[in-house]
């Protein structure tokens, strides 16, 4: 990163949290300018103006995570001013305990959004009800969305997934990529969008010297040669995590955050979620207006071809302060596969955007996800101090009939547990829609439990082999209901507005001139690793696209 660049960045990342310390749900940067250069200082950030107030913009971002920052960051280089709606909160400040995120452990209001008791993947430890706990409503950092068929997890908060995610960034593998986006350009994605988001994102991959004598990474060890004694090839998975922080973390010089069992109800250090990067470069544009806490309920068109969203603000209680309305110019639609494709379907087939494509809901699935653990030799610890963040995976890709890439991830319980455990990525072809109920005014997903069957055949059969040659077994303590296999629930969905279908090849949605969709709605169900550093590069080359076309209203 170039020293204007980093500068930048800092400003950004100061300017945020300026914000977040004066309580402001909703602000903007105010560019100063002297001597023809914009300047900006932390001091400069205001509260924005009312958004009901604000009338007509030239455009509008929903949403805050990979596709949204993205988005946000390259419109305002270019001059274009935004308005960036997004429902959760900023959680830029320490709260009275001296956290932004709870404990994991003890988890407070924070946790969850909305809910009166945590919803862990992990349900039960040793088969005993311990892990989920009661807790306040509250507008917390994590959702849970439990359609009948499967459940999805969301980020919610300024920085979307990126809040909760376990920062595995992995570029996908080029022949994979070119067989579920055919339309793109790999050639151009791979010496150039793919290079620039992994730069942006701080991707790293973790040093090899350290990871094979860290206490922390044993769980990764015993898991890696276990692999290779069965014959598999494993491999080092990028991160975001800071791993310096993290190898002062297993030293005690800082404060430990992966150390200290944070991930998925936030991290309070080492990780750099959009809030440190993407979002931090579009606020030191001065260009970005963000209303947090500002939830899009309803998008129409008018008849000049502007677009009317209808929004509700409320405060982190829930409370509703403000229902309002914006009119923009052009729309991005950047509020994650849920969020854009529940959105879209609704205003299609309640007749406020009926010229949206019947394609607008298709195409959704759940990237193969599905989670397993095994018990190891009780020679073989696999030690009480683990990282919360995945550095190693092991990648059968190659696999004729049943791809799978797997990374081995922690059970940081805090006491020797002898658990390795997995998140398996796989090739699922099965693939499901979001449908309108028009009677609840709901949209739910049809996806089906029976439709994850390929997905636990493939992580069955490679985790089989590993252990047949160990003399190991499942464990059946850990997901509810005595499964061996989580397949109740996705981290990665994919899918819903897929591009080139329910859009055009740049992400405008077919007979809606200047609505584009460009979050991960736009990736046909699959991506065969973790999805972020693909959504990130495709956003970077649709916007690019955009700007190029020269539509913007
Ligand atoms: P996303 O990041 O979900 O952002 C959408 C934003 O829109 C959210 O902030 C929403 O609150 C907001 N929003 C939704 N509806 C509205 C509305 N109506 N009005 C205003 N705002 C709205 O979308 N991926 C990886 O690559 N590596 C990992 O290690 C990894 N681990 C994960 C772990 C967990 C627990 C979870 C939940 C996800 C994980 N993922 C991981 C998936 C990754 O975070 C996800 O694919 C991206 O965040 C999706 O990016 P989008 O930009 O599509």
């Amino acid at each position: 990163m170039s020293a204007s660049h980093s500068r930048r960045r800092f400003l950004g990342t100061a300017l945020l949290q300026s914000a977040a310390l004066a309580g402001l749900s909703t602000f903007t940067a105010t560019a100063r300018a002297a001597d023809g250069s914009t300047r900006l200082d932390p001091g400069a950030v205001t509260p924005a103006r009312p958004l009901g107030q604000l009338g007509r913009v030239p455009a509008v971002v929903v949403g805050s995570g990979y596709g949204a920052a993205v988005t946000a960051l390259r419109l305002a280089e270019a001059g274009v001013p935004v308005v960036m709606l997004e429902m959760g909160r900023l959680w830029s400040q320490p709260a009275a305990d001296g956290r932004i995120f709870c404990k994991t452990l003890s988890p407070d209001g924070r946790a969850m959004w909305f809910k009166d008791r945590t919803e862990a993947p992990l349900q039960t430890f040793l088969g005993l009800d311990v892990i989920n706990r009661k807790i306040p409503r509250y507008a917390g950092v994590l959702d849970r969305i439990n359609y009948p068929g499967i459940s999805v997890y969301l980020g919610r908060g300024v920085g979307g997934g990126s809040l909760v995610n376990g920062s595995m960034a992995v570029t996908p593998k080029r022949s994979y990529f070119e067989t579920v986006l055919p339309e793109v350009n790999a050639d151009e994605m791979y010496s150039r969008w793919f290079p620039l988001a992994n730069r942006t994102l701080g991707v790293e991959v973790v040093s090899a010297s350290w990871f094979e004598t860290a206490r922390s990474q044993r769980y990764a060890r015993v898991a890696r040669d276990a692999a290779h004694r069965s014959g598999f090839k494993t491999t080092f998975v990028p991160t975001v995590y800071d791993t310096a922080w993290l190898q002062r973390e297993e030293a005690s010089q800082q404060p430990r955050s992966a150390l200290a069992q944070e991930v998925i109800y936030g991290n309070n250090h080492g990780k750099r979620s959009l809030d440190k990067t993407y979002l931090a470069d579009a606020m030191a544009t001065g260009r970005v207006s963000l209303y947090s806490l500002h939830q899009v309920l309803r998008i129409r068109r008018e008849a000049t071809g502007d677009y009317l969203l209808d929004v509700r603000q409320i405060d982190e209680h829930g409370t509703v302060l403000a229902e309002v309305q914006v009119r923009c110019g052009t729309l991005f639609m950047c509020a994650g596969s849920v969020g854009t494709s529940e959105l879209l379907v609704k205003a299609r087939d309640s007749g406020d955007l009926p010229q949206l494509s019947d394609e607008v809901g298709r195409g959704w699935g759940h990237n193969g996800n599905v989670m397993a653990a095994r018990t190891n030799p009780v020679w073989l610890p696999t030690g009480t101090l683990q990282s919360t963040m995945p550095f190693m995976g092991i990648d059968d890709w190659a696999h004729p009939t049943r791809p799978a890439f797997v990374e081995i991830t922690p059970l940081p319980t805090g006491i020797e547990n002898w658990v390795s455990m997995y998140l398996g990525v796989t090739r699922n072809p099965e693939r499901a829609t979001f449908r309108y109920n028009a009677s609840t005014g709901q949209v739910a997903l049809d996806w089906r439990r029976e439709q994850n069957a390929t997905s636990v055949a493939t992580l069955k059969a490679l985790l089989d082999v590993i252990n047949t040659q160990e003399g190991t077994r499942y464990r059946t303590d850990l997901f509810g209901g005595g499964r061996a296999f989580a397949d109740d629930f996705t981290y990665h969905p994919l899918g819903g507005c897929l591009l080139g279908r329910a859009t055009d090849l740049i992400g405008q949605l077919k007979g809606c001139p200047g609505l584009y969709v460009n979050d991960s709605s736009l990736i046909p169900g699959s991506v065969g690793v973790n999805p972020f550093v693909t959504i990130t590069a495709l956003a970077e080359r649709n916007v690019a696209g955009v700007l190029a076309s020269g539509r913007l209203g």
